[in-house]
């Protein structure tokens, strides 16, 4: 007799496209599966199957999905995350660190924090207070002119919640040349240029040389870009300066300081401005070290 037609009870007559067919998914997962897993899964299979009905999604689109990812991932290394860049441009890299600070923080005066980004690079160099992070400033940098220009003087404290300052804090730091590149995307730069690790002092104080920060596209030569250029956006994030501040007993807090004299703090590519970071640079007097400078200090919430 033919077989066609044979009934199992892993099947269904319907088509797999409502919610029991959904359901019949969820339901696949094992005694033993992962406790974490358990709890996330389903929501993410609902919503991914919600999304594929609610947009009719087909066949054809789904294979483009699938080789969009793919090749976020082929491109992405230790030089360049294209995989994070796709969920930074689509707002998730912030969503997230708005879910996250929100679960943890553990009073109001605690800085707010931001993304991390895909440029960050662990062991930038351990530096004296009061050093510089640009790691080549001759005449000869193409961009030399704009950096003196925009030499700055970057000071302030970590400082707990109740406003007591903390010593030996790190006070990690990170930005693009005026060129608009990180150093690792970048081969004229030194190695670690415009990074580096500051210790705070008895009084919580830490004091560094960098640059304000100007704005700059996010690489959009890849995918990521396609699809920026698919919706009819720009690449472009405001200014901005990187930091991870940590100490013994207080959660560390990863957040960006935006510089208010440009245009895209209203239109970040990212979506990572909070109007607490956006800063401004006042003109300094006497250093020949720096034109700008800028006092802030972070404020940490306990573990
Ligand atoms: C960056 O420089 C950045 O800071 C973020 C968050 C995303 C892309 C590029
Ligand atoms: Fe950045």
């Amino acid at each position: 007799a033919p077989t066609m037609g044979l009934k199992a009870n892993w099947a269904t007559k319907k088509p797999q496209i409502d919610a029991s067919f959904t359901e019949r998914v969820i339901a696949a997962t094992g005694p033993n599966a992962n406790q974490r897993l358990v709890q996330v899964m389903p929501s993410l299979v609902r919503h991914l199957h919600a999304f594929a009905r609610e947009v009719n999604l087909t066949v054809a689109e789904w294979t483009a999905a699938v080789e969009f990812i793919n090749e976020c991932g082929k491109m992405s290394d230790d030089r360049r995350n294209e995989t994070q860049l796709l969920c930074d441009i689509v707002g998730l890299e912030s969503l997230v660190d708005g879910i996250t600070s929100k679960m943890l923080a553990t009073s109001n005066s605690e800085t707010p924090s931001a993304i991390l980004g895909p440029f960050y690079r662990q062991d930038a160099p351990l530096l004296p207070n009061g050093s510089s992070i640009i790691r080549n400033l001759s005449p000869s940098v193409p961009w030399h002119e704009q950096a003196v220009a925009d030499s700055a003087f970057l000071t302030g404290r970590v400082l707990s919640s109740c406003g007591a300052p903390i010593k030996k804090a790190i006070v990690d730091v990170w930005h693009a040349a005026p060129n608009g590149l990180y150093e690792q995307q970048d081969e004229s730069q030194p190695d670690m240029n415009f990074r580096g690790r500051f210790e705070t002092d008895a009084d919580g104080r830490y004091a560094l040389y960098a640059l304000r920060p100007v704005p700059y596209p996010i690489p959009d030569d890849g995918p990521a870009g396609r699809l920026l250029g698919l919706l009819d956006r720009h690449p472009y994030r405001p200014g901005h300066i990187h930091f991870i501040v940590s100490a013994t007993g207080f959660r560390p807090l990863t957040t960006q300081l935006y510089d208010d004299r440009d245009e895209y703090i209203a239109k970040d590519a990212v979506f990572a401005v909070k109007d607490e970071l956006v800063i401004r640079f006042a003109p300094r007097e006497g250093d020949p070290n720096a034109r700008w400078s800028l006092e802030y200090d972070f404020v940490l919430g306990r573990v």
